[in-house]
């Protein structure tokens, strides 16, 4: 399965920690952020893949899981470390669900949004990999 965990190097401090992502930390340049937050309880997020995008999600706030399918294995990671976050390359599928109230969900992202990057049909994403 195409995952890692990463640590974010951090500067702890007794007045509050600081964590860094640089250049170094991630394998991509970072060419987009975005956050997911205000997620109410029991709503699920994601549930497609993409092509060619590497991402980076960190749990800045709160905790939740990310659920990753590669059409032979699937894998359920616990997120709730703001100095742990998990980069999923292309070609697997995720979902993120159980939401901790007030979660935020950071994602710095190897690419611009591109709506033609995603598959959204997890049927399709399976035929799409038997073509790879
Ligand atoms: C992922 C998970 C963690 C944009 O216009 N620009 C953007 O950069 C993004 C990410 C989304 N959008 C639009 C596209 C949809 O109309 O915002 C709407 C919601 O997007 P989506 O349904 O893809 O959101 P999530 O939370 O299911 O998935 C997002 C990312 O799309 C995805 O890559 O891994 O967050």
């Amino acid at each position: 399965m195409k995952y890692t965990l990463i640590d974010i190097p951090r500067i702890k401090n007794p007045k509050g920690n600081l964590a860094v992502v640089e250049l170094d930390t991630i394998p991509f340049p970072i060419q987009r952020v975005y956050y997911l937050y205000d997620v109410p309880a029991g709503s699920k997020r994601g549930g497609h893949a993409h092509k060619n995008l590497q991402q980076l999600l960190v749990p800045v706030s709160g905790s939740f899981d990310v659920v990753l399918k590669d059409g032979k294995h699937v894998e359920r990671i616990t997120l709730n470390r703001p100095d742990k976050g998990l980069l999923i390359e292309n070609n697997i599928w995720r979902e993120l669900e159980n939401f901790t109230s007030g979660a935020v969900c950071m994602v710095l992202a190897s690419a611009p949004y591109d709506e033609a990057d995603y598959i959204r049909v997890y049927r399709e994403y399976l035929n799409y990999l038997k073509e790879l």
